[in-house]
């Protein structure tokens, strides 16, 4: 496990890692809009859960937790983009997935961990979604001024066959995302 032991709580949060040539892919299909950030494109990711700041002590119980999951590897498909909080005041812009049971089924068995490790959750429910870029102040654009339906054609399915335990520092040039576990799908 890779930890900065040297703090008494972590950022943490749990995802699922995309593969680099998509990654690499997303990031290629980028336009530069004042106001709006992009992921960098090696921390684009898919959310499970985002735990917060927990007590240091607390994370190989979390890893232990996480590790007696047992649910089987499934695939993606990207479908639609959109904006949080909504399409006229985007603040957050993200790819969507296609239902897919499994997925929710990880996040759920997820969230039971966290649960069961006495961290409490935030009670949003599970939206699956990939951030892919935020506004530091609501442009008076539209999300359709920037995100163009075709772009979806250009990505393939992938496979999830893992999730990861992330730490997140935070500094003066936003969060970095280091990879403390990976948990294996069957
Ligand atoms: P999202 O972009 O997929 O919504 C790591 O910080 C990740 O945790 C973020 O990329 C974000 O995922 C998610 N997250 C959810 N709630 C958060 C919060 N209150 N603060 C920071 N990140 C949060």
């Amino acid at each position: 496990m890779v930890l900065n032991r040297n703090l008494t709580v972590v950022r943490l949060f749990i995802a699922i890692d995309i593969p680099d040539e998509l990654k690499r892919t997303l990031g290629s299909l980028r336009v530069e809009i004042p106001g709006l950030r992009w992921v960098p494109t090696s921390q684009i990711h898919l959310t499970l859960a985002f735990l917060g700041d927990v007590e240091n002590a607390g994370v190989d119980q979390l890893a232990g937790e996480l590790s007696r999951i047992h649910s089987p590897a499934f695939k993606l498909r990207f479908a639609g983009t959109g904006c949080f909080p909504d399409r006229r005041r985007p603040r957050v812009v993200w790819i969507g997935l296609e239902p897919e049971p499994r997925l929710r089924v990880l996040a759920d068995k997820v969230r039971a961990a966290i649960l069961a490790c006495g961290i409490p959750l935030e009670t949003r429910p599970f939206s699956p979604h990939i951030t892919l870029a935020r506004f530091k102040a609501a442009p008076s654009c539209d999300c359709d001024d920037f995100l163009d339906p075709r772009f979806l054609l250009r990505l393939p399915p992938f496979s999830v066959r893992e999730f990861t335990l992330f730490q997140s520092r935070l500094d003066s040039h936003g969060a970095v995302h280091t990879p403390i576990k990976h948990f294996q799908l069957q």
